[in-house]
């Protein structure tokens, strides 16, 4: 009589499923797979053993065989999630964060940490030259009646200067009676109307902020850009002291090699007026694309503070004086960092963000 190729079979399944058991990591277990469930197993070998048998006797075993490979492999795909899930408990619990109050999981990669803008520290660095020169920092809003942003700065509805700034209307009241702040100099005239009402004068403050421009991006303008700007009222203060402090701040900021100058210009908030440029950084002064080959680059404006905007907030031009100057951020950072073009600023490439970390 012959012995069936299946008569060790219950002895078979019990030691697989003992090795199974025993495989005390995932590693072990997928190692010994082949041997358990896949073709070196000897559940493989009695398969092909199975050809030998008579066909009448080969579809039972084949079904018994079958029902026990099921067994096997079921017992396999437990262990399996088993010993997965620990592998998973284990490395969470070894990347685990605990940040306070707040515990984050489930990270797999380091944190990348971030940091300021450019822009936003050279506005910190900006603050800073002025802190150590004796300014005060405040801000002001982004959306301005236009009174705050023309009128109060000498800029009455219809006059030309106000084709200096390509403005943004917000959809507001009267028609063009709200704007998107084109410069920061309507913070001259909140802080002066703040100082009169509290009795506080004098003034000693740098304002930076946001501003807004319908003006085409290229290599030296964006159309939301940031200003810095600055505003001295105090007693017998001359173009002198305003021509002091620019050189002061050019020298702190870009170092002393770094050449400045003032030219006449006009503003209506101001008089006399000045433009103040400095050597362009890029070329340093040869002319390329950047200063539209000049050699020089306008930073911002200032001048002595017109009169006519002392009345309209109420300070008393015989007993004060002062000035105002109103710089680009953006362009003082393009400036110090040598950025040909000013564009690169908020096209977000990390390659180039992270370079001023
Ligand atoms: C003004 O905005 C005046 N408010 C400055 C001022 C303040 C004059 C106080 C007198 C007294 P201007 O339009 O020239 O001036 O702009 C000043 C500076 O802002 C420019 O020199 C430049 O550095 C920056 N700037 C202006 N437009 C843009 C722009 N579209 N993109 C980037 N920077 C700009």
């Amino acid at each position: 009589m012959t012995t069936s190729p299946l008569a060790e079979l219950s002895t078979h399944v019990s030691t697989l499923k003992s090795r199974i058991v025993q495989a005390a990591t995932l590693a072990e277990l997928l190692a010994d797979e082949p041997f358990i469930v896949g073709k070196r197993s000897i559940l493989s070998t009695l398969q092909k053993s199975l050809g030998a048998l008579a066909p009448e006797d080969r579809k039972a075993a084949g079904a018994e065989l079958q029902e026990a490979r099921r067994g096997v492999e079921e017992t396999f795909a437990l262990r399996r999630a088993e010993l997965e899930n620990a592998a998973r408990a284990i490395a969470l619990e070894a990347d685990r964060l605990d940040l306070g109050d707040v515990v984050v999981a489930h990270v797999t990669a380091p944190l990348a940490v971030g940091h300021p803008g450019i822009v936003a520290a050279t506005q910190r660095q900006l603050e800073d030259v002025f802190v150590a020169m004796g300014f005060t920092v405040s801000d002001g809003p982004e959306v301005e009646s236009d009174w705050y942003n023309f009128e109060a700065l000498n800029i009455p509805p219809a006059h030309p200067a106000r084709g200096m700034w390509d403005t943004f209307y917000v959809d507001l009241g009267e028609p063009e009676t709200v704007v998107l702040r084109t410069h920061t100099s309507p913070t001259q005239i909140h802080l002066m109307e703040e100082a009169v009402a509290a009795g506080t004068l004098p003034i000693h403050g740098v304002m930076p902020g946001r501003c807004f421009r319908r003006d085409t991006p290229d290599a030296r303008h964006l159309a939301t850009f940031h200003q810095i700007e600055g505003l001295v009222v105090d007693r017998g203060i001359t173009f002198a002291d305003l021509a002091g402090v620019i050189e002061t701040f050019t020298h702190a900021y870009f170092g002393a090699d770094i050449s400045s100058r003032l030219r006449p210009a006009f503003f209506p908030f101001t008089e006399p007026s000045a433009e103040f440029e400095i050597t362009c950084t890029i070329c340093r002064g040869e002319g390329c694309r950047t200063c539209s080959q000049t050699g020089w680059i306008e930073l911002g404006g200032c001048g002595m503070l017109d009169p006519a905007v002392l009345e309209a907030v109420g300070v008393h031009g015989d007993e004060w004086s002062g000035f105002a100057f109103g710089f680009g951020i953006d362009r003082c950072a393009q400036m110090r960092h040598q950025i040909a073009d000013m564009r690169a600023l908020i096209d977000n490439d990390v390659r180039f963000l992270r370079q001023f970390s």
